[in-house]
């Protein structure tokens, strides 16, 4: 399999000169349509009459005027081009943006003219992957690009930015280099065996290799599992028997009356899906179809919808009526459930008559709240107990700002059972050179993670995720 080594990187201009619509598509006030590559300069000279007049494009100046088939002279549009000279661009190539009113048709106009000229369309993440390419940002920093542009929250995207400056590059770059130290003084001890001059007591590597490099890799380790709920979210379920208010504690939960409400059971026949910020915590909030066994058809095919979402989710919502005793149809939803997460909700608090206690009595071991879906009563205390359980109660700390994906965070499993069989080894006195082995192996997981030795075949997945474009 092809390896990309950093230090053989070279700027890739020979390559050809990649253009793609960088806006969304749909009206805009403005398009934006970028150019990378050695011709980007040559296509847009051709393409774009200034209005100053000059031929001599500035580096990095925005210039106004309009852009022109260059073989009927027709203008196509108005525009703001500029030209910035690599290496200081984006990709470290010739860049070159044009703004232009963010009309699709105009842009699609443009972008033809630019592949008329030579240009090719880019890939999704092109531009990207030539900025990992060429040596201007390591591959923690073009995933976060992407964690960028899919967040969903302040604290996702507070994630992202911390990993686009590099703060996770640098971090697995310290333990890289520790492993490097380690690795040449054992090497000196393989080159020179019989040499009984000690460089470092295999107590004090031993030291070392916990203090920096497996220690370091544990914390990582441990911020990815807790860091997976504020970049990807959780998945909650509602699920209940008809009537007992899921649809209103929906409403509830998004704060706008999203579901159909009434007091007759069976209103939901389908899955409703809908997002909330949960304190920072994104969050894909389902209401589902009643449970109950003599449903008819329309209803039925809801149930097993509910019942296929059930399957994905990781924290259920089980709801009931506090205002009526736990039945057996109660019961045997809770079964249904197997082993997620569950939390009770005793709704309907604001009705007399409500009384949680039989429930505590039925399910003794959920965790439990009580609301009024109707007037909101205890929705705050349901949110704070769904966020305790999925966060094992720790608030999300700002201040820590490596957070591994899951990618990232295999790799890191592997190179930290490859450091404590170094460990291990230490301990046994292991030969030099089967020590070397593992040192080396700890060392080419790392590397993965921020692309100096990962294969092309894991490099076209990450960058697979991006859109057009970017
Ligand atoms: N007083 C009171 N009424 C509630 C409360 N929650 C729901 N209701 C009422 O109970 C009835 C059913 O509510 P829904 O939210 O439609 O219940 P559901 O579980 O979604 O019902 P289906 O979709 O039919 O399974 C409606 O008349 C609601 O107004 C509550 O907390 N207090
Ligand atoms: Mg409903």
């Amino acid at each position: 399999m092809a390896e990309t080594t950093l230090d053989t990187r070279v700027p890739q201009t020979a390559e050809a000169t990649i253009a793609a619509i960088a806006t969304p598509p749909g009206p805009g006030g403005i398009g934006i349509i970028r150019l990378s590559g050695s011709r980007a300069l040559p296509i847009l000279s051709t393409v774009f009459s200034p209005k100053c007049g000059t031929t001599a494009f500035s580096s990095h100046r925005l210039y106004y005027g309009w852009i022109r088939n260059p073989h009927t002279g027709q203008t196509i549009d108005e525009v703001m081009a500029v030209f910035m000279q690599a290496p200081r661009t984006y990709t470290r190539e010739d860049v070159v943006e044009i703004q232009c009113h963010g009309s699709y048709l105009v842009l699609q106009d443009i972008l033809s003219q630019l592949i008329t000229l030579g240009a090719t369309l880019a890939e999704p993440g092109e531009f990207t992957k030539r900025a990992f390419l060429n040596g201007r940002i390591d591959l923690t920093q073009a995933e976060a690009v992407i964690e960028l542009l899919q967040a969903k929250t302040r604290e996702g995207l507070g994630l992202a930015m911390s990993q686009l400056q590099g703060n996770l590059g640098a971090m697995v770059g310290d333990i890289r280099s520790a492993l490097l130290f380690l690795r040449a003084i054992i090497e000196v001890a393989i080159d020179f065996p019989e040499d009984d001059v000690e460089i470092m007591h295999t107590e004090d590597m031993g030291r070392r290799l916990e203090l920096e490099i497996i220690a370091p890799l544990r914390q990582l380790i441990r911020a990815a599992g807790r860091g997976r709920i504020f970049r990807d979210g959780i998945s909650v379920i509602i699920l209940g028997r008809p009537n007992v208010g899921k649809s209103s504690l929906l409403n509830a939960l998004l704060r706008e009356e999203r579901a159909i409400v009434t007091a007759i059971p069976g209103t939901t026949r389908d899955t409703i899906e809908e997002f909330l910020d949960m304190k920072g915590m994104p969050v894909r909030i389902i209401d589902t179809a009643g449970i109950r066994d003599d449903a008819e058809e329309v209803e039925e095919i809801g149930i097993v919808r509910a019942r296929k979402k059930l399957a994905e989710a990781d924290v259920v919502l089980l709801i009931v009526d506090g205002t009526q005793p736990p039945g057996p149809a109660d019961m045997r939803l809770f079964e249904s459930v197997g082993d997620k997460q569950i939390l009770l909700v005793v709704n309907k608090m604001d009705i007399a008559g409500y009384d949680p206690a039989p429930f505590a009595h039925a399910f003794p071991d959920l965790p439990r709240v009580a609301v009024s879906a109707k007037t909101h009563a205890g929705i705050a205390d349901l949110e704070s107990a769904l966020f305790a359980m999925v966060t094992g109660g720790s608030s999300w700390d700002p201040g820590y700002s490596c957070v591994p994906n899951v990618r990232q965070r295999a790799a890191l499993d592997k190179a930290l059972a490859a450091a404590e069989q170094v460990a291990a080894g230490l301990r046994t006195d292991l030969p030099p050179d089967l020590l070397a082995i593992e040192l080396q192996a700890a060392l080419d997981h790392l590397g993965d993670i921020t692309g100096e030795t990962t294969t092309e075949d894991i490099l076209d997945l990450i960058f697979d995720q991006f859109c057009i474009g970017k």
